[in-house]
């Protein structure tokens, strides 16, 4: 499967240390039942084999759905879990390596947080790029922060899909509005709501209201 815009809608990154009262795979399928579009497992502190065996069960949940599982960081797991794709910070391995690793079927997102690097991942192949932070978040203590122009400057300057996390929630999908951005990513608003399926819902709703009606 390869990237499209639409998948950038509303697309749910995994944090297994947040609060919840249900086990990660129930949170995941609530979310995918109120429409996610794209999953990421994102495990900052599980051992590979651990990582590879939830990637695995992941990937048979999102298949179930239609939806693209998208591995953080770790290739060897996204290869042998069967995922869609991988993501990788500006810190994490080069661009051409995973490339080279992953082939290229696989969607690859890089992160970028200002135009440089945002021209330099699509030169060197990324799929799509996530964009932030945009808003405070404490889920990302180490998070740089990537102002609202910034963004739509990235957003010009590139043809691949753009989508904006940190400190993304109900109230500030709207504020990206004219960014030219394809989707918003979330932790926090999609895996700590009370009912997290009907805020995906709404959460899909008000981000398809932002993206369609703006211009790029
Ligand atoms: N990258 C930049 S901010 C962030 C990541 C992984 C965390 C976003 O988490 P939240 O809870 O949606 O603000
Ligand atoms: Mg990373």
């Amino acid at each position: 499967m390869k990237c499209n815009k639409n998948m950038m809608l509303l697309y749910a990154v995994t944090n297994s240390k947040l609060p919840s009262k249900l086990p990660l795979m129930e949170q995941v399928e609530a979310a995918l039942k109120g429409g996610i579009t794209c999953l990421q497992l994102r495990e900052k502190d599980l051992d590979e084999a651990s990582f590879l065996a939830r990637a695995i069960e992941m990937q048979k949940l999102c298949e179930k759905y239609g939806v693209p599982l998208i591995i953080n960081d770790n290739v060897n797991v996204a290869i042998k879990s069967g995922a869609s794709g991988i993501h990788v910070g500006q810190s994490d391995m080069k661009l051409s390596e995973v490339r080279k690793l992953v082939g290229d079927n696989m969607i690859i997102g890089v992160s970028a947080h200002n135009v440089e690097e945002a021209k330099a991942a699509e030169a060197g192949g990324a799929d799509y790029l996530g964009v932030g932070a945009i808003y405070a978040t404490t889920t990302k203590p180490d998070a740089t922060y990537v102002p609202l122009n910034e963004l739509k400057r990235i957003c010009k300057a590139v043809r691949i899909p753009v989508v904006a996390i940190g400190g993304m929630e109900r109230s500030t999908i709207s504020k990206l509005s004219g960014t030219g951005v394809d989707g918003v990513a979330m932790v926090s608003a999609i895996f700590a709501a009370e009912n997290i399926e009907q805020e995906c819902r709404r959460l899909l709703r008000q981000s398809k209201d932002m993206v369609y009606e703006m211009e790029r």
